[in-house]
């Protein structure tokens, strides 16, 4: 492979530890947890792991192990920046146990644990992929994780290779699934210890003991980055209406974060949406109210942020998927069944009258959407759905009636973006190389200190890596029952943008300004070598958050 000169001088940066795991550890326990609701359910559900005490590692003088330890590692779901460095954090762990540790990487995601799909990861393919971004070093895949034959399948293979740990690596979903394989393990007396590492651009899998999910900070400096250069273009040229489209799945946090960056004129927060009960139409009038204030001081441009959950959260729409969900998991073969030009047609007689009428009120695309392409884990694939042109073309269609009753006489030129898939697999900044090599190795600790159905986790995020403290959180402890594809299951309880939290409040202090002014910031890209306070820096959200 031919590599640029970034990557060379990339390759050579040392992460920084935590200054606890840089020798021998030690592990001390904390009060026995309860999961973050339905604790009687929960625990009944995981009679072996449930209620375990939370871990923080301390240093100690001894160091390593006696006997060698073979792990296998799972990359899970959507691409994050920083996996391979949690590999190579992992790898460097196993091998400060003992030198003859090794591990097996499985294969495009969970699903080649269950196909025996694997290679063993050796020191010369892990250099190449030190600090670098992508998954591409075992590729990553949606399988989910679920059924005994699967956690059969897989355990034969494990014991082929000898493997004692298995490491998964991936969002609340397979975070969830990794708690609901430690439990059957252990009950089965398998020997196979596995823990969880938290990652995800969106930034949802995060609670009081998990600071934050590895990726998030990467991809929102680069999305940040490429908003910050849209609105130079449009603050020279003065023309056209940028509708930047934000991933993040359900979760607003990349878009409020991008926000707190770049301070466009508008960003329109899911949640808050929800919790207002709003209505695309009002979506769409909050949107127009600022074209019209600004076209009013001659200022005929603007930048506006989308997060692709958006439509998941309107309540109408809400409750059209939560209906579809139960419909299509009730009706699966039935629905098969039907020819697709008569798929529609189906849907609206099987819906309850005010459901069929919003499924009805969405352009063709987006209602297909909501009821056709889910992916394994029954999630509706937003970022398929191009809630920026919606948008984008009602607001126009407002404007002429604006302007036809006299209110408007602005001009109305529209550009439409979607970030998402370029922020994944952006070389990690500092934060996310330094996260996730400390996640690994923790894992590696968690590894050692026997303990099974764990996320590795790293606490005091903005302080400097060397303070960070490590340690494992239970997974059942993030756990309730919730609602999903028509079963009521075990999840993880996935963090939305609290409207009470400080990153929301600090935004909404400032919107109103940033809506008729132009108050533009340009955070461009992201600085790998330089002074700490542009190399080094975490996320606002995370800054606000910690109050620091
Ligand atoms: P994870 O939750 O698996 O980390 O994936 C996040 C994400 O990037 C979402 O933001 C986005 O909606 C989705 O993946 C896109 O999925 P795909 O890569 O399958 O198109």
């Amino acid at each position: 492979m031919k590599k640029s000169a970034l990557q060379i001088a990339r390759a050579a940066y040392h992460p920084q530890l935590p200054i606890v795991l840089t020798g021998g550890v030690k592990m001390k326990e904390g009060e026995p947890t309860q999961s973050a609701g339905d604790q009687e359910e929960i625990k009944k559900l995981f009679p072996n792991t449930y209620g375990l005490p939370e871990i923080i590692f301390e240093k100690t003088s001894a160091t390593g192990s006696a006997k060698p330890v073979n792990v296998g590692v799972i990359l899970s779901g959507g691409q994050a920046p920083g996996g391979h460095n949690v590999i190579s954090g992992l790898f460097d762990g196993i091998k400060h146990l003992h030198k003859d540790s090794k591990l097996y990487g499985f294969l495009m995601g969970p699903g080649g644990l269950v196909d025996h799909q694997y290679k063993e990861l050796t020191a010369d393919i892990i250099d190449e992929y030190r600090n670098t971004g992508g998954f591409d070093i075992i590729g990553s895949g949606r399988t989910k994780l679920e059924t005994k034959e699967q956690f059969d399948k897989g355990l034969e293979i494990l014991r082929e290779l000898d493997i004692t740990a298995l490491v998964i690596i991936g969002g609340d979903d397979s975070n969830t699934n990794a708690a609901i394989l430690a439990e059957y393990y252990k009950a089965i007396g398998a020997g196979v210890q596995v823990i969880g590492v938290p990652k995800t651009i969106d930034g949802d899998l995060k609670n009081n003991v998990i600071e934050t999910s590895f990726g998030f900070d990467t991809a929102t400096k680069v999305y940040s980055e490429v908003i910050g250069n849209i609105q130079r273009d449009c603050n020279s040229s003065k023309k056209y209406w940028h509708f930047i489209k934000l991933m993040g799945r359900s979760a607003s946090h990349i878009a409020l974060e991008c926000a707190l960056q770049c301070q466009p004129n508008v960003c329109i927060i899911s949640e808050e949406v929800e919790a207002k009960d709003m209505t695309l139409e009002e979506v769409v009038d909050y949107i127009a109210d600022a074209v019209v204030a600004r076209s009013e001081q001659g200022l005929n441009y603007g930048v506006v942020l989308i997060p692709e959950g958006l439509i998941e959260f309107i309540p109408a729409v809400k409750k059209l998927i939560a209906e579809l969900n139960d419909l299509l998991a009730a009706k699966a073969s039935e629905f098969a069944e039907i020819a697709s030009e008569d798929q529609r047609d189906w849907v609206i007689s099987n819906l309850t009258p005010d459901c069929a009428a919003t499924y009805q009120s969405l352009p063709a695309g987006v209602a297909r959407q909501l009821t056709l392409d889910r992916d394994p884990h029954g999630n509706v694939q937003v970022s398929l759905i191009e809630t920026e042109k919606l948008l984008s073309e009602m607001v126009g269609k407002r404007l002429e009636v604006l302007a036809a009753e006299g209110k408007y006489e602005g001009k109305y030129s529209t550009m439409h973006h979607f970030f998402g898939y370029e922020g994944r697999c952006a070389d990690p900044s500092n934060f996310d190389a330094n996260y996730c090599y400390g996640l690994g190795y923790t894992a590696a600790c968690l590894i050692a200190s026997g303990v099974t159905g764990y996320m590795s986790s790293l606490r005091n995020l903005t302080f400097a890596p060397v303070n960070w403290v490590a340690g494992g959180i239970p997974i059942t402890m993030m756990m309730n029952m919730e609602r999903r594809n028509g079963h009521v299951k075990p999840v993880i309880r996935k963090a939305l943008v609290e409207l009470d939290g400080a990153p929301f409040l600090k935004f909404a202090k400032q919107r109103d300004e940033w809506k008729v002014g132009t108050c533009y910031t340009y955070p461009g890209p992201i600085q790998y070598f330089g002074p700490a306070e542009i190399c080094d820096q975490p996320s606002l959200t995370l800054v606000y958050e910690q109050k620091r």
